[in-house]
């Protein structure tokens, strides 16, 4: 029996010392033991460092890599977003962080729980996760608050939005792209709640992680964009109110220019129910 072809997608901002292992990692386990096909897409955006090459030098090695390259600093969402758009050429399509967090087998354990759910998640805070070096305090403390405003907005009863690796059906990602804007770390929120609100069924699992060095994290201003993107997908599903505040409207792309975050895209809200 075949499995159903895997495109996975990698976002990478500057990932030339990080990538080339994890590259060659992937191509060569999934190759390995994945017995449907697969394809994986790096997707670069703004990089100015050689990351292009290292994708390339991997890619002559394995026909299975290859790249997206966007000049322009459209963020880790606004890979994903563009990413995204390539659904058609797989059944499931998912994505992990280029730094290795995510170990091949973890990512392949998402693909292997597909059953009876449309997207299966990543999590570090389910009882069974194992986290092989851990997140500082300060950045644990900072993913524990934002997992508060989350679950008090959002009410997905998801213990963990923002581990990098998720995996999703073709249908989909298809249904609630046009719902997609965030293009910021909190991304994952934009993807998780057009899927929620879609009907579309989540499952969440414990994985194993290792944080790794060279995070492109700066703690208190990615936190304060975080917020305030979860903030404004809050406020697109609730459309008086997103209304009311249109004349603050030229006040957010100052805000997000001024917080050097990539500015979200206009989206309209994912249909409930399906
Ligand atoms: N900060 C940032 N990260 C990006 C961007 N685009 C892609 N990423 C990727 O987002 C992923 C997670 O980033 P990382 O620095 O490992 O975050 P952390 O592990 O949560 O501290 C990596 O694959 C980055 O390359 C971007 O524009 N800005
Ligand atoms: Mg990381």
């Amino acid at each position: 029996m075949t499995a159903p072809s895997l495109l996975l997608l990698i976002p990478a901002y500057n990932e030339e010392l990080r990538l080339e292992p994890v590259l060659r990692d992937y191509a060569r386990y999934f190759h390995d033991h994945y017995r449907g096909r697969f394809q994986l897409v790096v997707v670069l955006n703004g990089c100015t460092d050689n990351t292009l090459g290292v994708v390339q030098r991997v890619a002559a090695d394995y026909p299975a890599v290859s790249a997206l390259d966007f000049p322009e600093p459209i963020g880790k969402g606004g890979a994903l977003i563009e990413g995204l758009k390539l659904a058609p050429l797989a059944d499931l399509i998912g994505y992990v962080d280029a730094d290795g967090a995510t170990p091949p087998r973890a990512f392949h354990e998402l693909a292997q729980h597909m059953d009876g759910v449309d997207c299966v998640i990543g999590s570090r805070w389910l009882p069974g996760a194992v986290l092989h070096v851990e997140q500082s305090g300060r950045r644990r403390f900072a993913s524990r608050a934002f997992h508060l405003i989350v679950q008090i907005l959002f009410r997905m009863n998801l213990q963990d939005t923002q581990c990098g690796a998720k995996v999703m059906r073709r249908e989909a990602i298809q249904a609630v792209h046009s719902s997609l804007c965030i293009a910021d770390m909190a991304f994952d929120i934009n993807l998780l709640y057009s899927l929620h609100r879609a009907g579309y069924r989540i499952r969440e699992i414990p994985t194993e992680w290792t944080d790794q060095i060279g995070s492109k994290v700066t703690l208190a201003r990615t936190s304060l964009v975080m917020f305030l993107s979860a903030l404004r997908i809050w406020l697109i599903y609730s459309p008086r109110i997103y209304r009311l505040l249109r004349p603050l409207r030229p006040l957010e792309g100052w805000v997000y220019r001024k917080l050097r975050a990539p500015q979200p895209r206009p989206a309209s809200p994912a249909q409930s129910p399906r």
